[in-house]
C-alpha cells in the first residue's frame, strides 16, 4: 500500500534494479504492480520498493524470479515475532508440491531461527510428510513429488545428525528401523533428538535384519536399542525374528507409526513402546536413563556436552 512518489528512474538509482527490469518484472511476474500518474507514467510506493530490494535480494540468492515476486509481496513480520509452525508447515508442503529446494531451505532456515530444532521437527517437518503422504495415497500427488520431498527431507536430516557430531563418553543408543522398511525419516529424528541430549547414537538406519542387529547389540552393550517401525508388515517382520531382540539383555525401545497404531505390538515383542513423537519420546527416556532404569546395568553417568 502506500501512495506512489517514485518515478522508475527513481526507482533504479535507489535500488539498482534497472527501470527495463523493473517493467520487465511487471509484464512477466505481475510484480512490483505500481500506480499510475494521470499522465500514465508508473508511481512506486515506499512498499514497493522495499519489495523490489528484497525480490533482488532473492534472486541475487538464485531464487527463481517467479518465486522471488511472491515473496517479495508477503507481509513482513514483525522484527522478532515467531511466525506460527502451522503457517511455517503450510509453506514447506507449498515449497515440496513445486519441487522447490531453494524456497524449502528458505522455510526452515526461517523455521530454525525462530523456533527449537525439537519443535520444527515435530511441528514442521514431519507433519508435512504426513501430509504429503496423505495427498501421495489419495492420488493428488505423483510419487515423484514424494521422493523429492523425502529425499530432500532426508538430506536435511542427515545432516543435522552430521552436525550434532558424536559423543564418547556417554550412554550408547543403538537405532534402527524394522527388516524391510524403509522409512527412516522418524528414526533419523530420534537419532539427532537423542545426540543433542547427550547420547552416544550408532545409527543403523533402514531395513534391518533382527539376527546382526541382536550381535550389533551384544558386542556393543549400549545402554539401548530403539526400533522403529512404519507399517503393519514391519511389526510382522520383527514379530518372526522375535527371539533375537527378546533374549537381549539390552532393553529394546519400539517407536513409530506401526507402534503408535498398535503399541500392544510392542509387549508382543517382549520391549516398550516409547510414546509417539519423538520429542516426547526422548524425554521419557531421558527420564528412565536418569532413574536407572532404561538399563538392567546400571547407566554410564550422564554427562553434559561432548566430552
Ligand atoms: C516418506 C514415505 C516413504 C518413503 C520413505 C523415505 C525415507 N527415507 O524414509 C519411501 C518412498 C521409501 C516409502 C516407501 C513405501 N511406503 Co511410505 N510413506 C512415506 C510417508 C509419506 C511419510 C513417512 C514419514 O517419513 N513420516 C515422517 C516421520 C518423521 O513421521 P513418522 O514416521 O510417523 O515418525 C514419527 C513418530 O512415529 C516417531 N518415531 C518414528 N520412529 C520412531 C522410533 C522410536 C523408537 C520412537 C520412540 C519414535 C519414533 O518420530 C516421528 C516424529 O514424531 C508416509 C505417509 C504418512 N502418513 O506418514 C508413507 C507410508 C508410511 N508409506 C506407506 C506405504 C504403503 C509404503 C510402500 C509399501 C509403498 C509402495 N507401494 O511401495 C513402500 C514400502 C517401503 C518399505 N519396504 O519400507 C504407507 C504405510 C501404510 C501402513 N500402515 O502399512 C504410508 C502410511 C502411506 C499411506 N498412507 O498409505 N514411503
Amino acid at each position: 500500500m502506500g501512495h506512489g512518489k517514485f518515478t522508475v528512474n527513481e526507482v533504479e538509482d535507489r535500488t539498482g534494479v534497472p527501470a527495463a527490469t523493473l517493467r520487465q518484472w511487471e509484464r512477466r511476474y505481475g510484480y512490483p504492480c505500481p500506480e499510475r500518474s494521470s499522465s500514465g507514467y508508473r508511481l512506486y510506493s515506499e512498499d514497493d520498493l522495499r519489495g523490489i530490494a528484497v525480490m533482488k535480494d532473492h534472486i541475487d540468492d538464485g531464487v527463481p524470479a517467479s518465486r522471488a515476486a511472491e515473496l517479495a509481496q508477503r507481509p513482513t513480520p514483525a522484527r522478532g515475532e515467531a511466525r506460527p509452525t502451522d503457517a511455517l508447515r503450510n509453506d514447506l508442503i507449498h515449497a515440496m508440491l513445486d519441487l522447490d529446494e531453494v524456497g524449502a531451505d528458505q522455510v526452515l532456515g526461517e523455521a530454525y531461527a525462530l523456533h527449537p530444532i525439537e519443535t520444527v521437527l515435530v511441528d514442521v517437518i514431519a507433519p508435512t510428510m504426513t501430509d504429503l503422504g496423505r495427498r501421495w495415497h489419495d492420488g493428488e500427488i505423483p510419487t515423484t513429488t514424494e521422493h523429492v520431498a523425502s529425499n530432500y527431507v532426508h538430506g536435511k536430516l542427515r545432516g543435522l545428525l552430521a552436525l550434532t557430531g558424536a559423543h564418547h563418553a556417554n550412554p550408547k543408543v543403538v537405532i534402527a528401523c524394522a527388516p524391510h522398511d524403509h522409512h527412516e525419516l522418524g528414526a533419523l529424528m530420534l537419532a539427532v533428538l537423542l545426540r543433542r541430549n547427550g547420547y552416544r547414537v550408532i545409527y543403523v538406519g533402514p531395513d534391518t535384519p533382527t539376527d546382526d542387529l541382536a550381535t550389533l547389540v551384544r558386542e556393543h552393550a549400549p545402554t539401548a536399542l530403539m526400533v522403529s517401525a512404519s507399517t503393519g508388515d514391519s511389526i510382522r517382520a520383527l514379530e518372526a525374528g522375535r527371539d533375537a531382540l527378546a533374549s537381549l539383555a539390552t532393553p529394546v525401545y519400539y517407536g513409530g507409526a506401526a507402534f503408535d497404531a498398535d503399541p500392544a505390538a510392542a509387549d508382543r515383542l517382549g520391549g516398550t513402546y516409547l510414546s509417539g513423537n519423538v520429542v516426547d519420546a526422548v524425554a521419557r527416556f531421558d527420564h528412565l536413563v536418569a532413574a536407572g532404569t532404561a538399563s538392567v546395568d546400571a547407566p554410564a553417568p550422564r554427562q553434559d556436552g561432548a566430552s
